[in-house]
């Protein structure tokens, strides 16, 4: 997968060189090329934004050299057409299912806003999709990108060690994951419990999944409604 950023703030991506989403660059399954947006503005002052319409506190970020960064990535491979993605607190709730649908993708493109915005035209100019990663406000879409981009790149074919774990997370079957426990067998008193050490994998996947559902409707009484449960899930639900 190939992922252009264009930011004001290029080294707020500096993070995505680290850990697993920075193997994944080095091994060639993704290609992270940052822009700055600066680079195509063509005044003295390298201006991107300018007051709003209609008044209001704040700044805008202006058109032209949000089009002209587009253009020149977009051009950059002709053969291929970006899913162009703008991080806003006025975008669709970012999910996991999102995540996958976007780790399927080839190309994206993420632009980075900043102050109040970017001018709405670029947007319906350019945007396949606006996301919001929470109800909350960030300085900007950097941030927003990151977090975005290693729910992604997790999926990626061979960026995890065990495939089996992005199959088992949480939200994948639509619930919180069950509590996990390492060595040693007592810590501070707290002993591990007693059948993850029974060696009866049946029983273990019984308890994880009994663990999954009391936490989330506990935690996430929403995410209980929209999950596939069998009549031994509501069983464990009922207890
Ligand atoms: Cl995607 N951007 C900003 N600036 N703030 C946010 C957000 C995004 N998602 C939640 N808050």
């Amino acid at each position: 997968m190939r992922a252009d950023v264009v930011t004001i703030f290029p080294a707020y991506l500096e993070p995505l060189r680290l850990s697993l989403v920075g193997r994944a660059q080095e091994r060639g399954t993704l290609d992270v090329r940052t822009h700055d947006l600066r680079a195509w503005t063509s005044d003295v002052h390298r201006t991107v934004d300018d007051a709003p319409y209609g008044g209001g506190p704040g700044m805008v970020m202006r058109p032209e050299p949000w089009d002209a960064a587009l253009l020149e990535i977009a051009a950059s491979d002709p053969a291929r057409r970006p899913r162009v993605v703008v991080p806003t607190p006025a975008g669709r709730p970012f999910s996991q299912r999102h995540a996958e649908e976007l780790a399927r993708e080839p190309w994206l493109v993420f632009c980075c806003g900043r102050y109040e915005g970017i001018d709405s035209r670029v947007i319906d100019t350019w945007a396949d999709d606006e996301i919001s990663i929470g109800d909350y406000v960030l300085a900007g879409g950097e941030v927003a990108t990151l977090v975005i981009l290693e729910a992604v790149a997790r999926l990626l074919p061979g960026v995890l060690g065990n495939s089996a774990s992005a199959a088992d997370d949480s939200f994948s079957d639509g619930l919180l994951e069950a509590p996990v426990y390492t060595r040693p067998q007592v810590w501070r008193g707290a002993e591990v419990p007693a059948v993850l050490r029974s060696g009866d994998h049946a029983a273990v996947a019984r308890w994880r999944r009994a663990q999954a559902l009391r936490r989330t409707l506990l935690r996430r009484p929403d995410l209980v409604e929209h999950a596939e449960l069998s009549d031994a899930d509501r069983a464990v639900l009922e207890a």
